[in-house]
């Protein structure tokens, strides 16, 4: 059966069940919201269902009940390659499915079939200055598809809600063909010749990503597979997949959505850490004139930084409470391509795996003092040359879009109403006081 179909038939059979689930259970309590909780950008309050994966605090990630180990194992390599399929991992978060060789070529087709950019959209990225952060770039190259989306033109034919997300299927395949184009083009204009590269048939898409971008190592190019399956998707709370949904659950289409799901992983205390992380890292080294610091000049570093108000990037989740399996399976990746031993900013990396949680620890803020998935990848990219780090967020957003894409699929497919949580004011708060009880 097709990918098309198979997510069809699921959706169908579990819209059914949460409509058993609800009738049956829908007055039972799943979470308590303190005033604690509403305050504190509601942390730890169940209000979300995302069926694409699900993050455990001491565990991680696991994608369709897969943790990041077995990903790596289960999933179809390349040919001569080691590390997962991101063709692989997007079949298995929109189907719950580990896929099959002939499920990834599937997929590969489609994207290479549909990888087209309009001329029009071309000449968008080229109208703007090249100043421009890579980010805000990507943002309004989404934006600049809009005009193709299938999901508004059949809207606005009037369409059966039951049917909204076969067309979200077909934005989302042509984006996910589509965003490494762009992604690449950015790189080379803001940084490069400006010339675009032409995607090679023969290539999967990730290293196609990475080809298009002029980087023909096939080391990056496996780097690049690893890294595009590890960022995809870290369940439904977090700012761009929560924001892609909320913006979709409006019946805006996948462009709409994409853009301000990309829009909040461009904030510094999410997706924007994998480029503070360098720059913090770079600024340290500029300042001991380009050598190592002491484990005692590290520690100045971090305290200096908690006591200017700021955060130390990479360090610290609002879910994990343990170091993220992403950086070690990222770690485990330079390893095992013989990285660390002779690379400075390696050294650098793992002397703040030793520091910066004692530090963390003794500062007495952070519930989390370990690192995350963005404590790790900017020095991947460094090493292989991508040393512009303002652009690392974009790598994540490519990545990222196949997670929150395949969510706003099944958003639709279960025709989940339209976000719109109660909010109220301090006044209110104050006034009705006495009548809240207390949880534990
Ligand atoms: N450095 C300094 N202070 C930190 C910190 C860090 N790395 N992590 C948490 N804290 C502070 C918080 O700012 C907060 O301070 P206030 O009480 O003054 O507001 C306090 O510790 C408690 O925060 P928390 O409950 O532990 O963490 P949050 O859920 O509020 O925030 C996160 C989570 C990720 C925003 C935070 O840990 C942080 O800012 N980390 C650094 C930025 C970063 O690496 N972000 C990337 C996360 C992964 C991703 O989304 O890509």
């Amino acid at each position: 059966m097709a990918l098309k179909e198979i997510v069809g038939k699921k959706m169908a059979e579990l819209r059914e069940d949460i409509k058993g689930i609800v009738k049956e259970h829908g007055k039972k309590v799943i979470s308590e919201v303190t005033i604690a909780s509403a305050y504190g950008g509601m942390r730890g309050v169940n209000g979300l269902v995302t069926e694409t994966s699900l993050l455990d605090p001491e565990e991680g990630i696991r994608f369709r009940g897969y943790d990041i180990p077995e990903v790596r194992e289960k999933l179809p390599k390349a040919k001569g390659g080691d590390e997962p399929l991101p063709e692989g991992i997007f079949w298995l978060l929109l189907t719950g499915q580990i896929p099959t060789a002939e499920n990834v070529k599937e997929v590969a087709e489609e994207w290479q079939k549909r990888n087209g950019v309009p001329d029009e959209v071309w000449k968008t990225i080229d109208a703007l200055p090249k100043s421009m952060h890579p980010m805000t770039q990507f943002s309004v190259a989404i934006l600049a598809l809009q005009p193709a989306s299938q999901f508004a033109k059949r809207y606005n034919e009037g369409i059966d809600k039951t049917q909204l997300w076969e067309p979200m299927y077909e934005d989302s395949m042509n984006l996910l063909a589509q965003l490494p184009a762009l992604a690449a083009y950015i790189y080379r204009r803001t940084y490069k010749d400006g010339k675009r590269i032409e995607a090679d048939p023969k290539l999967d898409w990730a290293a196609n990503f990475a080809h298009m971008k002029g980087i023909e190592n096939p080391d990056y190019h496996e780097l690049m597979r690893l890294y595009m399956v590890l960022h995809c998707d870290h369940e439904g709370g977090n700012v761009s997949a929560h924001a892609t949904h909320l913006v979709g659950s409006a019946l805006s289409d996948a462009y709409l959505s994409l853009s301000a799901g990309m829009n909040g992983l461009a904030g510094p205390l999410h997706g924007l850490a994998n480029q503070e992380v360098l720059r913090w890292i770079q600024k340290l080294m500029d300042k001991l004139g380009g050598k190592l610091p002491t484990k005692e000049e590290l520690k100045k570093a971090l305290w200096d930084t908690l006591q200017q108000g700021q955060v130390i990037p990479g360090y610290g989740h609002a879910v994990l409470r343990k170091t993220d399996p992403r950086y070690i399976a990222q770690r485990e990746f330079a390893q095992k391509h013989g990285l660390v031993m002779d690379d400075d900013l390696f050294k650098l990396v793992s002397m703040l795996f030793e520091v910066a949680p004692q530090v963390l620890m003794e500062h007495g803020k952070a519930k989390n003092p370990w690192p995350n998935v963005d404590a790790y990848s900017g020095v991947l990219k460094w090493h292989y040359g991508v040393k512009e780090y303002d652009y690392y967020t974009v790598m994540f957003g490519v990545s990222r879009a196949m997670g929150v894409l395949a969510s706003l699929i099944w958003d639709r497919g279960l025709m989940l109403p339209i976000e719109r949580p109660k909010s109220v004011t301090t006044e209110w708060v104050k006034s009705q006081i006495d009548r809240f009880y207390y949880f534990d």
